[in-house]
C-alpha cells in the first residue's frame, strides 16, 4: 500500500467556501482553438469543474469569446469585411470546438453581447465616478490621411535590431523583440501607408502604483500557495514597481467610453474582457449573479495561460478592488506553453493542430487528445506535443492498459457467465491487497486535483487500470476456470468492480469514454464518493456486450499528421524565401575560364561509406568515360539519373573523394528548402556540347 501524505493546505482551505466560480480565459474571436489553448486552459479547467460537480460542490463554469481589440480590426481590414463579421464567424467555430471536446461551460457567451456592453460600461462609470482613474494627455501616432490614431499594431517599419522591413509597432515577428512604434525606422501607417505624425490625445489610466501596496501583501504574503510560475511573475512585476495603465483607446471597435468628451474612444480590450466573466455570469443568472461575485464565501478561480498572468493577478484585481463590491480571485492556476513538434505554436505561421481539423481527421477521438494533453500538460514548464508521443500514449496507455483491462474483464465475464456479474466469494490475501490499493486512489486523486495537479491526478486514475491488469495477469482466471471455477467468480467480480471504479475515476478527465464504459456496465449515475468501493456493480447484474474503449492508432495516421505539418513548414519557408544576395562582379574572361559541357549519365551508384555521395559515369562525347563524384545522394536515387543529360564543369582540377578520382562537377540548382535539382538542357544536345 502506498503512503498517502497529509491533506495539503489547498484542500483544508477549500472547506471555508460555499461555492466556486471557475472562469477560463476568453479566447480572442479571430481564430479557431488549437491544442495549445486546450492544454493550457480549457482541459484543466474542465477537469476541475467536472470534479467539483461530482463532489456535489456548487460550481459555475463561465467563459465566452473576447471580441474586441485591434487584432480583430486588422483581420477584418485584411479580409475586406467588418469586425462584427469576423467575430461572428470565429465565435461560432470556437463554441463548436469547445462543445465537441466536452468542455462543459455553464455559459459560453461573447463580449459583443448587450449584457456585456452594459456591464462593462457601468463598471467603468462606477470607477470614473469614484475617482479611481487619472486623466492624462499624451502624444500618440496619428494617420493624417485616414484621420485616425494608430494602434501600435497598425504601424509598420524597419526593425532597428534585425532590419526586418515588416516589423510592427509593438513587436518584430522576425527577431521576436518587443518594440515601441517610435523605435521603428521609416514608420508607416498600415491603413494609408503615409508617415504617421504625433498628435495629442486624452486617456484614462488605472493608477496601479496606488494599488501596489495592498497587491504586494495580498499576493506575496497571502497567496504563497499560488503556482511558482504565477507567484514568480507577479513578484517580478511588483518588484519593478507598478505604473498607471491606460484603460481607453482611440479606436472605432469596442465599447464606447461612457463619459462626456470621450467621443471616438473605446475601452481598452483588456479592461472590458475580464469584466466579460462578470457579464456572462449575469447573463446566465440575471437574478442571482451577485452571489457568485460579491459574497465572501464564493471562491473565484481563473484558469489562464501564462501570457495573461499580469492581467488576472494584478490589473483585474485592482479594478475589482477599486469598484469595491467584488471578491478577488482565490487562485489563478496558469500553465506554461505547449510547443508543437519542438516549435512554438503560432497562429500566423499556422503551426498548430486546430481542433476542428483534428476531429475531421480523427473523428471520435476527443478523449485521446484530452488524455495526451493532460499527460503532457505544461503545468510547471513548457512542454512539447509530438504526434509520435500522441500515438505512443494512445497505443501503450489508453489501449494497452486502460482499454485492455476493461476488455479482458468484460470479455471473460461474457465468456464464462453470459455477461452476468458473478458472486464474490471469500477474498484471498492478494484480493485483499488489491482492494486496499484501489481504495487509496480516491484520496490521492482528490488531493492532486485540489492542488491543480491534473497531470499527476490522471496518472493516479491510470494507476487503477494498471492495478487491474496486474491482478488479472497474476491471478490468471483463464487457467483456473477448469480447476477452480469458484475462485474465478471472485476474481472477475473484483475485476468488474475495478472497471466500474475506472469509469468514475476517469469521468473528469475522459468524459466520453467514461460514458461509453458506463453504458457497457449499465451504470446510470456516477457517484464520485463511492470511488474505491467494491459494491458498485451488484451480483447478477447484466452487462452489455463489450466494445473497444480505445483503438490502436496506426503509423500511417500519425505520419499523415506529421506530413501535414511538414507541408506547413515548407509553405512558410516558401513564403519567407528570399533569393541569396548576388556575388561580387566577375570579368567575362574569368567566366570564360570555366569549361562547362553536357554529358549523358551512363551509370550511377552509391559511394560506399558516404551518405551524401553518388559516383557517376558520364559519356562526354570523347569516347573515354568520365567519372564524377557528386554530393547529391540525399536528393536522388542512383537509378533516377541514368540516361539523363547533365551539365558539368569539365576543366575542374581532379580531386579524390573517398578514394575515387572525380573529374569535374555536376551542376545543380538549390531550392529554397535545400533540395538539389540537376540542371539539364531544355532540348536534346549531343554529349560534350559546350554550355555558355
Ligand atoms: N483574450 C487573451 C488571450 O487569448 C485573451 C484573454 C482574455 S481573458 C479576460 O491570450
Ligand atoms: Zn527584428
Amino acid at each position: 500500500m502506498r503512503n498517502f501524505g497529509p491533506q495539503n493546505e489547498t484542500q483544508q482551505h477549500m472547506k471555508e467556501f460555499k461555492r466556486t466560480l471557475v472562469t477560463a480565459a476568453l479566447p480572442y474571436a479571430n481564430g479557431g482553438v488549437h491544442i495549445g489553448h486546450l492544454a493550457g486552459v480549457y482541459v484543466p479547467a474542465d477537469i476541475y469543474v467536472r470534479y467539483l460537480r461530482l463532489k456535489n460542490r456548487p460550481v459555475l463554469f463561465v467563459c465566452g469569446s473576447d471580441e474586441h481589440g485591434v487584432p480583430i480590426t486588422i483581420r477584418a481590414r485584411k479580409e475586406g469585411i467588418t469586425p462584427q463579421q469576423v467575430v461572428d464567424r470565429y465565435h461560432g467555430i470556437i463554441k463548436q470546438s469547445f462543445s465537441d471536446f466536452g468542455i462543459s461551460f455553464d455559459i459560453y457567451s461573447r463580449t459583443t453581447s448587450d449584457t456585456h456592453r452594459q456591464t462593462a460600461s457601468e463598471f467603468f462609470k462606477t470607477l470614473y465616478e469614484k475617482g479611481a482613474f487619472i486623466e492624462k494627455e499624451s502624444e500618440q501616432l496619428y494617420d493624417e490621411e485616414a484621420k485616425t490614431f494608430l494602434a501600435d499594431r497598425y504601424i509598420t517599419g524597419e526593425c532597428p535590431h534585425c532590419h526586418n522591413p515588416k516589423a510592427y509597432g509593438d513587436q518584430c515577428e522576425k527577431c521576436g523583440r518587443d518594440l515601441s512604434p517610435t523605435e521603428l525606422i521609416n514608420p508607416k501607417s498600415a491603413i494609408s501607408g503615409s508617415a504617421p505624425v504625433m498628435k495629442k490625445t486624452k486617456h484614462w489610466y488605472l493608477p496601479l502604483d496606488k494599488h501596489q501596496e495592498w497587491l504586494a501583501k495580498w499576493i506575496l504574503e497571502d497567496h504563497k500557495e499560488w503556482r511558482p510560475n504565477v507567484y514568480g511573475q507577479c513578484k517580478s512585476w511588483l518588484d519593478m514597481d507598478l505604473k498607471p495603465r491606460a484603460v481607453t483607446r482611440d479606436l472605432d471597435w469596442g465599447i464606447p467610453v461612457p463619459v462626456e468628451g470621450a467621443e471616438g474612444k473605446v475601452l481598452y480590450v483588456w479592461f472590458d474582457a475580464p469584466i466579460g466573466y462578470i457579464s456572462n455570469t449575469r447573463e446566465l443568472l440575471p437574478d442571482t449573479w451577485q452571489t457568485w461575485w460579491k459574497s465572501d464565501d464564493t471562491r473565484l478561480v481563473h484558469f489562464i495561460g501564462k501570457d495573461n498572468i499580469v492581467f488576472h493577478c494584478i490589473v483585474f484585481p485592482a479594478m475589482l478592488k477599486a469598484e469595491g463590491s467584488y471578491i478577488l480571485p482565490d487562485n489563478v492556476p496558469s500553465n506554461e506553453f505547449l510547443n508543437l513538434e519542438d516549435d512554438k505554436i503560432s497562429t500566423s505561421r499556422n503551426w498548430a493542430v486546430w481542433l476542428d481539423e483534428y476531429l475531421r481527421d480523427l473523428p471520435g477521438k476527443q478523449d485521446v487528445l484530452r488524455y495526451v494533453l493532460t499527460a503532457n500538460a505544461p503545468e510547471t514548464k513548457d512542454n512539447n506535443f509530438t504526434w509520435r508521443d500522441f500515438q505512443a500514449r494512445n497505443n501503450n496507455e489508453l489501449v494497452a492498459v486502460y482499454g485492455n483491462f476493461v476488455n479482458r474483464a468484460l470479455v471473460l465475464t461474457h465468456k464464462y457467465y453470459n455477461g452476468i456479474v458473478p458472486a464474490c466469494g471469500q477474498l484471498s490475501e492478494s484480493d485483499q491487497s488489491v482492494v486496499e490499493e484501489f481504495k487509496g486512489v480516491k484520496n490521492e486523486v482528490e488531493r492532486l486535483l485540489e492542488a491543480f495537479r491534473f497531470r499527476d491526478a490522471q496518472k493516479e486514475a491510470m494507476n487503477l487500470a494498471r492495478i487491474g491488469n496486474k491482478y488479472l495477469a497474476d491471478s490468471e482466471p483463464w487457467k483456473l476456470i477448469k480447476t477452480d471455477p469458484e475462485r474465478v467468480k471472485t476474481i472477475l467480480h473484483i475485476s468488474l468492480q475495478l472497471v466500474a471504479n475506472l469509469a468514475i475515476a476517469f469521468e473528469p478527465f475522459l468524459p466520453f469514454s467514461s460514458q461509453k464504459l458506463r453504458n457497457m456496465l449499465g451504470m446510470n449515475t456516477v457517484e464520485w464518493d463511492r470511488l474505491g468501493s467494491t459494491d458498485l456493480l451488484t451480483e447478477g447484474a447484466q452487462l452489455q456486450p463489450a466494445e473497444l474503449l480505445f483503438e490502436k492508432i496506426e503509423d500511417s495516421v500519425v505520419e499523415a499528421q506529421v506530413q501535414k505539418l511538414l507541408d506547413t513548414k515548407k509553405a512558410n519557408e516558401e513564403a519567407n524565401y528570399k533569393p541569396a544576395e548576388v556575388k561580387p562582379e566577375v570579368a567575362f574572361e574569368d567566366f570564360e575560364k570555366l569549361d562547362i559541357r553536357t554529358g549523358i549519365v551512363t551509370a550511377c551508384e552509391k559511394v560506399k561509406k558516404a551518405d551524401k555521395l553518388l559516383c557517376f559515369t558520364i559519356d562526354d562525347g570523347t569516347g573515354t568515360p568520365r567519372t564524377i563524384v557528386s554530393g547529391i545522394a540525399q536528393h536522388y536515387k542512383p537509378e533516377d539519373l541514368v540516361g539523363t543529360t547533365v551539365c558539368f564543369v569539365a576543366n575542374f582540377a581532379p580531386r579524390k573523394l573517398k578514394g575515387i578520382e572525380s573529374q569535374g562537377m555536376i551542376l545543380s540548382a538549390v531550392n529554397f528548402d535545400g533540395q538539389l535539382t540537376v540542371i539539364t538542357p531544355q532540348r536534346p544536345v549531343k554529349p560534350g556540347s559546350q554550355v555558355g
